[in-house]
């Protein structure tokens, strides 16, 4: 396993590459689209985030890793590394469809490892029902909803190209992709 780079907004090679469509994974789930999977979850919890998208790392294909840490029967309440590692629960999606979306709406307040250090809030249907591939190449189909629904939506939009600051206003995106380039400059 290895930690990759995280493509950021504030250079245009990184931004041309988040800006591409990427492209459905054929002859389902190998041991190399598993590797792929592996790296990028231990690229998630370097960051830390809870989601990231293929293309985040300049891998084009449709490929998606979140963990939000909802380990089914793990104690809630503890701290700790231990505590925190015993709640880890990553899941994987390859070639993840919306097969449908709620109309009721919900707004958080998003974050992105691409846009580091901006966060912004975000409308997104409230439910969505998903179908995709997990680890072992099994097709999956499920309706979920709460920060399950926010960040899938979100990823998925990597998919297609679509940053979470493409849903705010031009000011706000200028603002935001501002900050970016600003602290890049200063980190360097
Ligand atoms: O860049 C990404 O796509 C990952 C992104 C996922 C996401 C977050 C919030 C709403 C929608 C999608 C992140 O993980 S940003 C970092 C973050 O939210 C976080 C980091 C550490 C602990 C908890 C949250
Ligand atoms: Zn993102």
């Amino acid at each position: 396993m290895a930690i990759r780079r995280i493509l950021t907004v504030d250079n245009a090679a990184d931004t041309a590459v988040l800006k591409q469509i990427s492209k459905p994974v054929e002859g389902g789930v190998t041991d190399e689209l598993r590797g792929l999977m592996d790296d990028m979850l231990e690229t998630m919890y370097a960051a830390p985030g809870i989601g990231l998208a293929a293309v985040q790392i300049g891998d084009v294909r449709r490929v998606i890793v979140m963990d939000l840490g909802d380990k089914p029967g793990a104690d809630e309440e503890a701290e700790g590394e231990e505590a925190e590692a015993a709640r880890r629960n990553p899941r994987y999606f390859v070639n993840p469809e919306i097969l449908w979306s709620s109309d009721e709406l919900f707004q958080y307040e998003e974050g992105c490892l691409s846009v580091p250090d901006v966060f912004d809030a975000v409308e997104r249907p409230a439910r969505v029902r998903i179908g995709y591939l997990n680890y072992a190449g099994e097709k999956v189909e499920e309706e979920v909803d709460g920060l399950y629904a926010v960040c899938i939506q979100h990823e998925m939009d990597h998919l297609e190209g679509v940053l979470f600051i493409d849903h705010l206003s031009r000011l706000r995106r200028d603002r935001a992709i501002a900050k970016v380039k600003k602290n890049a400059r200063l980190a360097a």
